[in-house]
């Protein structure tokens, strides 16, 4: 059997998700290492005359998106989003996600939610039965009192630690910090991130609820499709 790298098998299955995009779509472009490959590919079909644009969810998406020649709507104002295509941290078997380990959570969510279909693209290791354990929750929070948000957010489940980068708090695009919530196994991840949201300072939750129109994984036995 071929030995494939994790890479690879995002690569498959990021391949798999461009053939949902048709000429004239405005797609939601995700973040990470898999919406890389996603965006590349994306790169190959306008370089034979697919013509799409995009909403970037984030500065580094929006720089590779531009240098594959994808027009982008750079207006923050409203979209409509034909799809959008996104990379996730975990998945569970309802297509609950968590995402935000790259730091991007809020406009990935923003735009999932102005998305008429979202298509999220993994390798197999991030299914898993059930959300949280091995993968602590992102929470992106304002950074005044965001040491009684994290307090109050453990009131409600599990330990907030903050997220820092060479030494410092990490800071989102929007200039807001992280949370990462150490919690056990998410049972209900449609009450948690309801309780969650409540809690103020919280800006946005990295849970996925309800969200993912089809899931397509990367294995190394194929590609494989779950809606
Ligand atoms: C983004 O990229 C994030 O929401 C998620 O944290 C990450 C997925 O990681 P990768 O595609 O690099 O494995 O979608």
């Amino acid at each position: 059997m071929i030995q494939h790298t994790l890479d690879e098998l995002k690569r498959q299955a990021a391949l798999k998700a461009v053939d949902y995009v048709q000429d004239g779509m405005v797609i939601g472009l995700g973040t990470g290492s898999t919406a890389k490959h996603m965006i590349l590919a994306l790169g190959e079909r306008i370089r034979r005359g697919l013509k799409i644009r995009g909403v970037p969810t984030s500065q580094e998406t929006a720089d590779l998106a531009r240098s594959q020649g994808i027009a982008l709507i750079e207006s923050d104002n409203t979209w409509t989003l034909d799809l959008a295509i996104d990379g996730a941290d975990q998945v569970d078997p309802q297509l609950c996600l968590i995402k935000g380990g790259g730091g991007a959570l809020l406009k990935e969510k923003i735009v999932a939610a102005a998305a008429r279909q979202l298509i999220i693209v993994v390798d197999h290791t991030k299914r898993v039965p059930m959300l949280g354990n091995s993968f602590p929750l992102p929470i992106e929070v304002v950074p005044f009192g965001w040491g009684n948000t994290a307090k109050q957010l453990e009131a409600i489940e599990g330990k907030a630690v903050l997220r820092e980068r060479e030494g410092r708090p990490f800071r989102t695009e929007a200039g807001h910090f992280i949370l990462d919530l150490h919690v056990g196994s998410i049972t209900d991840p449609a009450d948690l991130e309801i309780r969650l949201n409540q809690v103020p300072g919280v800006v946005e939750t990295g849970l996925f609820v309800g969200r993912t129109s089809l899931l397509i994984v990367g294995t190394p036995e194929g590609v494989v499709l779950q809606t």
